[in-house]
């Protein structure tokens, strides 16, 4: 955390950090407390505690409840999960699971004076990756995807929670983007006319999963929901999965939404808002290890029918993305976090350039699988 031009919000946040740290039961002093990870929604910060000398470190994270609205909840599900997780782990000897902090009223969350609802973590090993950069990384990341999905099939009842309702509902997200175009709130939406019309024109694909499982054709699991490929770690040294982290949205959902989430963020060599338009393509190599990886862990609980939508789901999320983007951009940037004007209009920029560079793909993607099951298509 900077010390020589501190600002005010920085000595609060140190404030708040300090609360939160005792809390959640930490004691000591804290050493530094700064900036992890590059998520758009929660704030989330290294912190190492030192405790006669001995440095631990943990992962803090402040929940944003404008976002998360019945934190309780929420981390009702994830302490449930974690504890699924850590039990699986557990039997096939595997010391790296997550773990939360508990409050001394034993909640996995601690609340503090000015209501801010803050969880803590023990830090695990390994790195996370923002853009995919070897074969190898991309099967493994979408090995861990398919095995946490696996290891979360048998989880008792009751059912989760719904942490963000109808947050893969990609017909909402366009009648969300249909009335931020009309409202137009800061009026923007006359220099993205280009945009809209562009997801207009995909308008049919969005309900096409829904409607199967509407039809009994796909069934519900229990999903991640939010598997950019940055929300997995990494041992350097061996290449392989850690651990899956970012669990805020594990709850009931399709397969699909875990797989195209994972094509979106680890197919494409360039970073979510990339301005240069002509380095967002699908790379065809990495969506064949990505398949390869995820079908070695999954395809053993995998419907036919769940198969077959793999590679639209690509498609689909990262064009349920790029609506969002835009449909945040449309609003002000009220929902992800930015760090530059138009940020959230170059991120949906390069969703849709990737949604395009996929549409011209699909069929070769599809004849792929259609060969590793070894199947006529
Ligand atoms: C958000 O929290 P983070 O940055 O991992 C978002 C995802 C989006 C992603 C886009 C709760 O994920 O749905 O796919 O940004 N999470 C939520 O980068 O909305
Ligand atoms: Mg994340």
């Amino acid at each position: 955390m900077p010390e020589a031009q501190d600002t005010k919000r920085d000595r609060e946040l140190i404030a708040e950090v300090r609360e939160a740290a005792r809390g959640l039961g930490l004691t000591g002093e804290i050493v530094f407390a700064r900036p992890h990870g590059s998520g758009h929604i929660n704030d989330t910060l290294l912190v190492e505690m030192s405790t006669n000398g001995a440095p631990v470190r943990y992962v803090l994270q402040r929940v944003n409840t404008r976002i998360f609205r019945d934190p309780e909840r929420l981390m009702e599900n994830m302490d449930r999960v974690i504890r699924h997780l850590a039990a699986k782990a557990c039997a096939r000897g595997d010391r790296n699971a997550l773990e939360l902090l508990r409050a001394s009223d034993g909640a996995p969350f601690f609340r503090a004076s000015n209501g801010n609802v803050w969880r803590g973590f023990n830090l695990l090993p390994g790195r996370s990756h923002d853009v995919v950069l070897s074969l190898d990384l991309a099967r493994e990341a979408a090995r861990a995807f398919g095995a946490f999905q696996c290891d979360l099939a048998d989880f008792p009842p009751p059912r989760l929670h719904d942490t963000i309702p109808y947050f893969h509902d990609t017909p909402r997200r366009f009648e969300a983007l249909e009335q931020a175009v009309a409202e137009d709130r800061v009026g923007r939406a006359k220099e993205v006319r280009h945009e809209i019309e562009f997801a207009r024109a995909r308008r049919e694909m969005a309900g096409r999963l829904m409607a199967l499982q509407l039809a009994g054709r796909l069934p519900e699991r229990i999903t991640h929901n939010d598997t950019k490929v940055n929300n997995v770690l990494i041992a350097d040294e061996t290449g392989r999965a850690v651990a899956v982290t970012d669990l805020d949205t594990v709850m009931p959902g399709l397969v699909h939404y875990d797989f195209g989430d994972l094509v979106r963020t680890s197919a494409c060599a360039a970073p979510e808002d990339e301005r240069d338009l002509s380095r967002v393509f699908l790379r065809f190599d990495y969506f064949e290890a990505l398949l390869r990886g995820y079908l070695d862990a999954a395809g053993g609980f995998l419907t036919a029918e769940e198969r077959r939508w793999l590679p639209f789901s690509g498609a689909l999320i990262t064009l349920e993305i790029g609506v969002r983007f835009l449909t945040d951009h449309l609003q002000g940037d009220v929902y992800f976090k930015i760090h530059r004007p138009n940020h959230n209009l170059d991120r949906a920029r390069a969703q849709f350039r990737l949604v395009e560079s996929i549409e011209l793909q699909l069929s070769r993607m599809e004849d792929l699988l259609g060969q590793m099951q070894g199947t006529e298509k």
